[in-house]
Protein backbone atom coordinates (compact mmCIF):
# COMPACT_ATOMS: atom_id res chain seq x y z
CA UNK A 1 0.00 0.00 0.00
CA UNK A 2 1.56 3.30 -0.85
CA UNK A 3 -0.36 6.18 0.93
CA UNK A 4 -0.46 9.52 1.00
CA UNK A 5 -1.82 11.21 4.72
CA UNK A 6 -2.86 15.08 3.80
CA UNK A 7 -4.56 17.84 6.36
CA UNK A 8 -3.92 20.57 7.72
CA UNK A 9 -1.73 20.74 11.16
CA UNK A 10 -3.56 19.01 14.14
CA UNK A 11 -5.62 17.17 12.05
CA UNK A 12 -3.72 13.77 13.32
CA UNK A 13 -1.60 12.91 10.43
CA UNK A 14 1.19 12.11 12.14
CA UNK A 15 -1.07 10.05 15.20
CA UNK A 16 -2.76 8.04 12.63
CA UNK A 17 0.32 7.00 10.77
CA UNK A 18 1.87 5.62 13.86
CA UNK A 19 -1.18 3.22 14.40
CA UNK A 20 -1.50 2.94 10.54
CA UNK A 21 1.65 1.64 9.98
CA UNK A 22 1.06 -1.85 12.26
CA UNK A 23 -2.22 -2.53 10.43
CA UNK A 24 -0.86 -2.15 6.82
CA UNK A 25 3.03 -3.09 7.57
CA UNK A 26 4.21 -0.39 5.60
CA UNK A 27 6.89 2.38 7.05
CA UNK A 28 5.45 5.60 7.93
CA UNK A 29 7.37 8.26 6.59
CA UNK A 30 7.09 11.94 8.21
CA UNK A 31 8.75 14.36 6.31
CA UNK A 32 8.66 16.38 10.16
CA UNK A 33 9.98 13.92 11.78
CA UNK A 34 12.58 13.77 9.14
CA UNK A 35 13.51 17.31 9.48
CA UNK A 36 13.24 17.33 13.78
CA UNK A 37 15.62 14.72 13.48
CA UNK A 38 18.06 16.81 10.88
CA UNK A 39 17.41 19.51 13.77
CA UNK A 40 18.15 17.83 16.74
CA UNK A 41 21.18 15.97 15.06
CA UNK A 42 22.36 19.91 14.44
CA UNK A 43 23.16 18.26 11.20
CA UNK A 44 23.78 21.68 7.94
CA UNK A 45 20.22 20.86 6.77
CA UNK A 46 18.75 20.92 10.17
CA UNK A 47 20.23 24.20 11.36
CA UNK A 48 18.75 25.95 7.97
CA UNK A 49 15.61 24.31 8.76
CA UNK A 50 15.57 25.26 12.33
CA UNK A 51 14.55 29.02 12.22
CA UNK A 52 11.94 28.32 9.30
CA UNK A 53 10.21 24.96 11.49
CA UNK A 54 9.99 27.38 14.67
CA UNK A 55 7.90 30.12 12.81
CA UNK A 56 5.53 27.75 11.09
CA UNK A 57 6.79 28.66 7.27
CA UNK A 58 7.62 25.22 4.48
CA UNK A 59 11.42 24.37 4.57
CA UNK A 60 12.84 24.62 0.62
CA UNK A 61 10.70 22.08 -1.60
CA UNK A 62 14.74 21.14 -2.91
CA UNK A 63 15.28 20.12 0.07
CA UNK A 64 12.56 18.04 0.72
CA UNK A 65 12.83 15.86 -2.07
CA UNK A 66 16.48 15.01 -1.52
CA UNK A 67 15.66 14.09 1.93
CA UNK A 68 12.09 12.42 0.38
CA UNK A 69 14.19 10.76 -2.18
CA UNK A 70 16.72 8.86 -0.41
CA UNK A 71 14.33 8.08 2.61
CA UNK A 72 11.84 5.81 -0.14
CA UNK A 73 14.69 4.61 -1.95
CA UNK A 74 15.54 2.68 1.30
CA UNK A 75 15.06 -1.38 1.24
CA UNK A 76 11.62 -0.99 4.16
CA UNK A 77 10.05 0.80 0.87
CA UNK A 78 9.80 -1.71 -1.23
CA UNK A 79 6.32 -2.77 -0.09
CA UNK A 80 5.31 0.34 0.06
CA UNK A 81 5.44 3.46 2.27
CA UNK A 82 2.80 6.18 4.13
CA UNK A 83 3.55 9.48 3.65
CA UNK A 84 2.59 12.16 6.07
CA UNK A 85 3.27 15.90 5.49
CA UNK A 86 4.53 15.63 2.07
CA UNK A 87 2.95 17.00 -0.13
CA UNK A 88 2.54 19.95 1.18
CA UNK A 89 2.19 22.39 -2.08
CA UNK A 90 1.37 21.66 -5.67
CA UNK A 91 5.08 21.69 -6.20
CA UNK A 92 5.82 18.95 -4.06
CA UNK A 93 2.73 16.96 -5.45
CA UNK A 94 4.28 17.17 -8.98
CA UNK A 95 7.81 16.29 -7.89
CA UNK A 96 6.49 13.28 -5.87
CA UNK A 97 4.40 12.08 -9.10
CA UNK A 98 8.04 12.23 -10.99
CA UNK A 99 9.83 10.17 -8.06
CA UNK A 100 7.23 7.85 -7.42
CA UNK A 101 7.07 7.55 -11.84
CA UNK A 102 10.96 6.84 -11.91
CA UNK A 103 10.81 3.95 -8.95
CA UNK A 104 7.87 2.20 -10.45
CA UNK A 105 5.46 2.59 -7.35
CA UNK A 106 2.31 4.79 -8.04
CA UNK A 107 0.44 5.90 -5.30
CA UNK A 108 -2.70 3.49 -4.13
CA UNK A 109 -4.67 6.21 -2.38
CA UNK A 110 -4.61 9.54 -1.03
CA UNK A 111 -6.66 10.36 2.30
CA UNK A 112 -7.96 14.01 3.34
CA UNK A 113 -8.03 14.18 7.06
CA UNK A 114 -11.27 16.54 8.12
CA UNK A 115 -10.81 18.79 10.91
CA UNK A 116 -12.68 21.63 12.02
CA UNK A 117 -10.20 25.04 12.51
CA UNK A 118 -11.30 25.60 16.22
CA UNK A 119 -10.41 21.94 17.22
CA UNK A 120 -7.17 22.05 15.44
CA UNK A 121 -5.89 25.04 17.36
CA UNK A 122 -7.23 23.23 20.78
CA UNK A 123 -5.14 20.23 19.91
CA UNK A 124 -2.19 21.63 19.19
CA UNK A 125 -2.42 24.02 22.30
CA UNK A 126 -2.68 20.74 24.22
CA UNK A 127 0.08 19.13 22.51
CA UNK A 128 2.11 22.53 23.25
CA UNK A 129 1.54 22.30 27.08
CA UNK A 130 2.46 18.18 26.73
CA UNK A 131 5.56 18.23 24.69
CA UNK A 132 6.69 21.78 24.44
CA UNK A 133 7.28 21.43 20.52
CA UNK A 134 8.91 24.39 19.34
CA UNK A 135 6.02 25.18 16.77
CA UNK A 136 3.30 24.77 18.99
CA UNK A 137 2.97 28.12 20.08
CA UNK A 138 -0.06 30.42 19.34
CA UNK A 139 1.84 32.15 16.93
CA UNK A 140 3.66 29.67 14.67
CA UNK A 141 0.00 27.87 14.63
CA UNK A 142 -1.41 30.78 13.33
CA UNK A 143 1.38 30.53 10.41
CA UNK A 144 0.80 27.54 9.65
CA UNK A 145 -3.05 27.28 9.47
CA UNK A 146 -2.48 30.42 6.82
CA UNK A 147 0.20 27.99 5.15
CA UNK A 148 -2.05 24.99 4.88
CA UNK A 149 -4.74 27.50 3.44
CA UNK A 150 -2.86 28.99 0.91
CA UNK A 151 -0.29 26.30 -0.13
CA UNK A 152 -1.23 22.89 0.80
CA UNK A 153 -5.46 22.83 0.81
CA UNK A 154 -4.73 23.24 -3.54
CA UNK A 155 -3.11 19.75 -2.97
CA UNK A 156 -6.69 18.29 -2.52
CA UNK A 157 -7.96 19.37 -5.99
CA UNK A 158 -4.78 17.90 -7.49
CA UNK A 159 -5.69 14.36 -5.86
CA UNK A 160 -9.36 14.78 -6.51
CA UNK A 161 -8.96 15.36 -10.10
CA UNK A 162 -7.04 11.88 -10.13
CA UNK A 163 -9.87 10.27 -8.61
CA UNK A 164 -7.39 8.46 -5.75
CA UNK A 165 -8.50 11.04 -3.14
CA UNK A 166 -11.05 10.23 -0.19
CA UNK A 167 -12.12 12.38 2.75
CA UNK A 168 -12.24 11.13 6.46
CA UNK A 169 -14.12 12.54 9.17
CA UNK A 170 -11.12 13.63 11.55
CA UNK A 171 -13.05 14.27 14.88
CA UNK A 172 -13.52 11.66 16.94
CA UNK A 173 -11.65 8.91 19.25
CA UNK A 174 -8.37 7.68 17.87
CA UNK A 175 -10.36 4.19 17.12
CA UNK A 176 -12.70 5.91 15.64
CA UNK A 177 -10.91 8.02 13.06
CA UNK A 178 -8.44 4.60 12.44
CA UNK A 179 -11.31 2.96 11.64
CA UNK A 180 -12.72 5.15 9.31
CA UNK A 181 -9.87 5.61 7.53
CA UNK A 182 -9.23 1.88 6.98
CA UNK A 183 -12.68 2.12 6.24
CA UNK A 184 -12.19 4.38 3.23
CA UNK A 185 -9.07 2.05 1.85
CA UNK A 186 -11.45 -1.35 1.96
CA UNK A 187 -9.96 -2.42 5.13
P1 LIG B 1 4.54 18.11 10.79
O1 LIG B 1 5.50 17.36 11.65
O2 LIG B 1 3.99 17.39 9.59
O3 LIG B 1 3.39 18.64 11.76
P2 LIG B 1 1.80 18.82 11.72
O4 LIG B 1 1.29 19.17 10.37
O5 LIG B 1 1.48 19.76 12.82
O6 LIG B 1 1.07 17.47 12.06
P3 LIG B 1 1.40 16.31 13.05
O7 LIG B 1 1.32 15.11 12.18
O8 LIG B 1 2.61 16.47 13.81
O9 LIG B 1 0.31 16.33 14.19
P4 LIG B 1 -1.01 15.49 14.38
O10 LIG B 1 -1.96 16.13 13.48
O11 LIG B 1 -0.85 14.00 14.29
O12 LIG B 1 5.26 19.46 10.25
C1 LIG B 1 5.96 20.36 11.07
C2 LIG B 1 6.75 21.38 10.23
O13 LIG B 1 7.78 20.70 9.45
C3 LIG B 1 5.96 22.16 9.17
O14 LIG B 1 5.29 23.29 9.73
C4 LIG B 1 7.13 22.56 8.20
O15 LIG B 1 7.89 23.65 8.68
C5 LIG B 1 8.01 21.33 8.19
N1 LIG B 1 7.66 20.41 7.10
C6 LIG B 1 7.17 19.14 7.25
N2 LIG B 1 6.92 18.59 6.04
C7 LIG B 1 7.25 19.53 5.12
C8 LIG B 1 7.18 19.58 3.70
N3 LIG B 1 6.71 18.54 2.98
N4 LIG B 1 7.59 20.70 3.06
C9 LIG B 1 8.06 21.74 3.75
N5 LIG B 1 8.15 21.78 5.09
C10 LIG B 1 7.74 20.68 5.78
O16 LIG B 1 -1.37 15.70 15.94
C11 LIG B 1 -1.52 16.96 16.54
C12 LIG B 1 -2.08 16.83 17.95
O17 LIG B 1 -3.45 16.41 17.90
C13 LIG B 1 -1.37 15.79 18.85
O18 LIG B 1 -1.21 16.31 20.12
C14 LIG B 1 -2.33 14.60 18.87
O19 LIG B 1 -2.24 13.85 20.05
C15 LIG B 1 -3.69 15.29 18.74
N6 LIG B 1 -4.68 14.43 18.11
C16 LIG B 1 -4.52 13.73 16.94
N7 LIG B 1 -5.65 13.06 16.65
C17 LIG B 1 -6.57 13.35 17.65
C18 LIG B 1 -7.93 12.98 17.90
N8 LIG B 1 -8.61 12.16 17.09
N9 LIG B 1 -8.53 13.50 19.00
C19 LIG B 1 -7.87 14.33 19.84
N10 LIG B 1 -6.57 14.72 19.65
C20 LIG B 1 -5.93 14.23 18.57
Amino acid sequence: MRLVLLGPPGSGKGTQAARLKEKLQVPHISTGDLLRAEVAAGSPLGLQAKEVMARGDLVSDEILLGMLESRLGREDCAKGFILDGYPRNLAQADALDGLLAKIGQPLDAVVQLDVPTDLLVERLAGRAKAEGRADDNPESVRKRLQVYDDSTAPVIGFYEKRGVLAHVDGVGSLDEVLARILAALGH
